[in-house]
């Protein structure tokens, strides 16, 4: 969030303050709004910022006002930590029963994420030590941070802009590497350093416009519509180039990408053609009968998806076969979400287990498939299995398509294919609007209308793309976004 207007250009520069103090007088109230409802600024907060389960380090992140104060009180022996600027400071955590290797990186603010002063504790991995560090964080003064919490503490505190912080959120449920490469040009500011472009023209050109109200053709004050036009016309190609950016970070976001796997033979083709309602895939007990991928679209109740089908695992697969498996491989790495069809019949939980590692995708649907065969419910082997759900299917009966699609439809919604078309469409939208505004003011002007309506076609302009970088965007909207973030981000 920009709380105010960038630099004009120099031409236009005696021209500014009526505009600037409105300005910052609309930034001062939104900022206003935004903290007294989301964040408690005087808090500090803590949470773990590594991911649930064990690993080598964990990380605890906390920052606020008392983090100093905090890591003076969790610091172990005689030394007191340098504290006075930025350090990665090596020591001992007491969590009160017994002390931790720590390496501590001190940040101060305002050079920090949240301009605040922030301090990460990395410590051993072990989610039991990890949980009692941050226990004893709680009752040295700290609070547990709200989900996406430091993130939003840095788009308050002007640090970020709303479109960088959804590229955070982006790159936390990114499951493939094009979904990463997007999430991370939203990140790195590729939107918001185009809007803020876009943004400086429009404010120059409302500049003029309100200046030329005051002055008649002939004072020397008067501005020419032509000036005036060159600045619009800037505008609109930063503009421009915002759109086009949007559109090459998400070439596919308007699609979730589902994808059929498993073993030959366990009801893939079969599946996918009874989730698509037609008979477009060859189906036989042959094994090996799909080679080429084939693709479809998947209509859900909240979600559109391509569904593909792919040739069965066969790791030692040669010639055509050794083709497809390499296609499959791609349509895996590249999906969204995908369905695992195992046959039930002849389920082994070891050999699915192998299966399991050599399946590398993160968001998995397992499909307990030719239910007709074995009857009753499916074992819960989700956890040992790494799957988000394990549903019973019959392609032949139809038993369990419906619940397969509603699970599907609330993955994609949820994950990040639904999150992908949100933040677009927010995104387009708003620019569609700024640039709608933007062209009515160039049309208002030519036509010779009243340069009060010019200045005020433009100021619609630059709320719109205020929506885009979150200086206006309505709290729910803010609420909605930040809520999807993990604890400790
Ligand atoms: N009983 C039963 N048989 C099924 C079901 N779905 C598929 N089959 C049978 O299982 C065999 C394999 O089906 P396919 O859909 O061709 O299997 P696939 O996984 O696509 O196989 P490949 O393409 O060779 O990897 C066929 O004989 C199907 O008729 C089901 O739900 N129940
Ligand atoms: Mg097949």
């Amino acid at each position: 969030m920009r709380c105010s207007p960038r630099r004009s250009g120099e031409k236009v520069a005696g021209y500014r303050t009526r505009y600037d103090h409105a300005r910052s007088r609309s930034a001062q109230a939104v900022n206003s709004v935004n903290s007294s409802t989301a964040s408690r600024p005087n808090d500090t907060i803590a949470a773990i910022a590594t991911p649930p389960g064990g690993g080598l380090r964990g990380v605890i992140r906390v920052s606020g006002p008392r983090a100093r104060e905090l890591v003076r009180a969790v610091w172990h022996g005689g030394t007191r930590p340098e504290l006075s600027r930025r350090a990665l400071l090596e020591g001992r955590f007491d969590d009160g029963r017994g002390t931790l290797p720590l390496l501590l990186l001190w940040m101060p603010g305002p050079r920090s994420f949240t301009r605040e002063d922030v301090a990460e504790f990395h410590l051993p991995g072990h989610p039991a030590l990890l949980q009692s560090a941050v226990a004893r964080l709680l009752s040295a003064g700290a609070r547990l941070a709200e989900p996406g919490e430091f993130t939003r503490r840095a788009f308050h505190a002007g640090r970020i802009d709303l479109t960088r912080a959804e590229g955070v959120l982006a790159l936390v449920f990114a499951t493939n590497e094009s979904q990463a490469r997007a999430a991370r040009a939203l990140l790195f500011g590729g939107l918001e350093a185009r809007v803020q472009a876009a943004r400086a023209a429009l404010v120059d050109a409302r500049t003029l416009v309100e200046a030329s109200l005051d002055f008649d053709e002939n004072d020397t004050g008067h501005v020419p519509q032509g000036e005036i036009e060159a600045v619009l016309h800037t505008a609109a190609a930063a503009l421009e180039q915002a759109q086009e950016f949007e559109a090459q970070r998400a070439p596919e976001r308007g699609l979730a990408r589902v994808v059929l796997c498993g073993a030959p033979n366990a009801g893939k083709s079969a599946l996918f053609n009874r989730l698509l309602g037609r008979d477009e895939a060859l189906v036989s007990a042959h094994a090996g009968t799909t080679r080429d991928a084939l693709e479809g679209t998947l209509e859900l109740a909240g979600a559109t998806a391509t569904l593909r089908d792919t040739a069965g695992f066969d790791a030692g697969a040669a010639g055509p076969d050794r083709a497809a498996q390499r296609i499959a491989e791609r349509s895996r790495a590249d999906a969204d979400l995908v369905v695992w069809v195992v046959d039930a019949a002849r389920a082994q939980q070891a050999a699915l287990a192998d299966e399991r590692a050599a399946l590398d995708s993160a968001q998995v649907l397992l499909v307990w498939h030719k239910a007709d065969l074995r009857p009753g419910p499916p074992p819960d082997w989700t956890r040992e299995l790494g799957c988000a759900r394990i549903l019973p299917v019959s392609s032949l009966t139809g038993a369990g398509v419906d619940a397969l699609r509603s699970a599907l439809d609330e993955l994609l919604s949820g994950g990040q294919g639904g999150l992908g078309r949100e933040t677009f469409l927010r995104h387009t939208r708003a620019l569609a609007q700024a640039q709608t505004e933007l062209e009515t003011a160039l049309l208002s002007l030519r036509a010779g209308l009243a340069l009060e309506l010019v200045a005020e076609d433009l100021r619609r302009a630059t709320d719109a793309l205020d929506e885009v970088s979150g200086a206006t965007a309505p709290e729910d909207v803010l609420d909605r976004i930040f809520a999807r973030f993990c604890l400790g981000k």
